[in-house]
């Protein structure tokens, strides 16, 4: 079962996917996301000039040796470039043992330990009213889980509430980035009222979660997480930027608030001391960014000794591809917590075309042989990249924030 052809497919169905596609001699393919929002392009060559060419005639079964091949071997390791690029080698390579297997690829790495996955649902709204109606909308489809993020007063764009009713969607097409302005002060005395104002009118009887998109400062953090506490919050997600993880003791000492880090973090080393310390109650890592399904799973396997929970991150930049990969885990891995969900458009669902379904709050894996997605490359062709950036954050007075 070697690698005979490893592709690169870069579309931009409504927003810019990476994906990579492996063929072994016996005709079995494999699909692999390797999308970085913002940074596509950096990925898809570290693929196409330095990975595909070290996997042709390599035993498209030996997945943890090539994993450690593309690590050790190209000596400058981790960083999100090269563990996007070696985690969508990792998933092709998973796709493709399940499809030689005739078996989903959550039997292979130990069978379901539920039955679906709880997933959260997204209401973002200008003003208060709108995010309840969102919330309201989305309790009426089935979520059990909601996070809620609203416009701030006094602040003009805010992350998480998109412009107009279009889904929210950061990464803006054009040649630079957009930029917003961010004041602390403003949304720590804002933020309160919003989810008081949705556990009043619907109760407490579903989980309510918030990201701050790591902004705030630790002692900031705990005072946000503290008056969090009545509304119950099932968890306040990047409450600081995520690379001090000492920082994290500070919010814990102050606060019973859940804190959920890790949708930029791409590998164990990131996370370790979050995990090892209990400082952290969900860990957010997703398989694009994680290194794959391999190495996620060791992330995964070390936050289970430390009662840390699973809740990986899954907004549109992360492709079907993707979100079929991350089914296959949260189904598996005995610490599951839950799992984000924004749908994808139509037109990027016909490029991928897969078996995973939503019923009442809840996905269900592809029963497939391996992932249980694909790609129509001619569908994919029909959309070109487009340059598009994630925004930039100021402060009031000019300066450069955390976005
Ligand atoms: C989330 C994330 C996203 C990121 C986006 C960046 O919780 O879903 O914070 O909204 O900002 O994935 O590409
Ligand atoms: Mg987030």
């Amino acid at each position: 079962m070697n690698i005979v052809e490893a592709k690169v497919i870069v579309t931009c169905p409504d927003r810019n996917f990476v994906t990579l596609k492996l063929i072994t001699d016996d005709g079995l393919t494999g699909v692999g996301d390797a999308t970085l929002n913002g940074r596509e392009l950096a990925v898809a060559s570290y693929l196409r000039d330095h990975v595909c060419p070290l996997l042709i005639g390599r035993d498209a079964s030996r997945i943890e040796d090539t994993w450690q091949y593309l690590h050790k071997g190209a000596y400058w390791r981790r960083g999100p470039v090269t563990m996007t690029a070696v985690a969508a080698v990792d998933t092709a390579l998973w796709d493709i043992k399940g499809k030689a297997a005739g078996m989903p690829v959550y039997q292979l790495i130990g069978g379901r330990s539920r039955d679906a996955v709880t997933v959260y649902g997204h209401a973002n709204g200008a003003t208060v009213p709108e995010a309840l109606e969102q919330v309201g909308s989305l309790l009426d489809e089935g979520y059990r889980a909601v996070r809620v993020q609203a416009g701030v007063p006094g602040l003009e764009k805010v992350y998480g509430v998109p412009a107009g009713h279009a889904p929210y969607e950061p990464a803006v097409a054009g040649d630079r980035p957009e930029e917003a302005t961010w004041s602390t002060a403003k949304y720590l005395n804002f933020v309160p009222s919003l989810f008081a104002a949705v556990r009043e009118r619907f109760g407490h009887d579903f989980h309510l979660l918030h990201d701050a998109h790591h902004r705030l400062t630790p002692i900031e953090a705990a005072r946000l997480g503290r008056a969090a506490e009545p509304y119950g919050l099932f968890w306040l997600e990047d409450p600081i930027s995520e690379e001090l993880q000492e920082g994290f003791r500070l919010i814990r000492q102050h606060t019973t608030t859940p804190i959920a880090v890790g949708e930029v973090y791409n590998s164990i080393w990131d996370c370790h001391q979050l995990i090892t310390e209990q400082l952290i109650d969900y860990i957010r890592m997703d398989v694009v960014h994680g290194g794959g399904i391999t190495h996620l799973r060791r992330v995964f396997d070390l936050a289970d000794l430390y009662h840390v929970r699973t809740g990986s991150h899954g907004a549109t930049d992360l492709s079907p591809v993707c979100l079929a990969a991350a089914l296959h885990v949260d189904v598996a891995v005995p610490n599951f917590g839950i799992q984000e969900y924004m749908p994808h458009t139509e037109t990027t669902n016909a490029v991928f075309p897969h078996s995973y379904r939503f019923a009442d709050g809840l996905l269900y894996p592809s029963e497939e042989p391996g992932l249980g997605v694909d790609i129509d490359e001619e569908a994919a062709a029909e959309y070109p990249y487009r340059q598009a950036y994630l925004p930039v954050n100021r402060l009031e007075d000019g300066s450069m924030h955390d976005w």
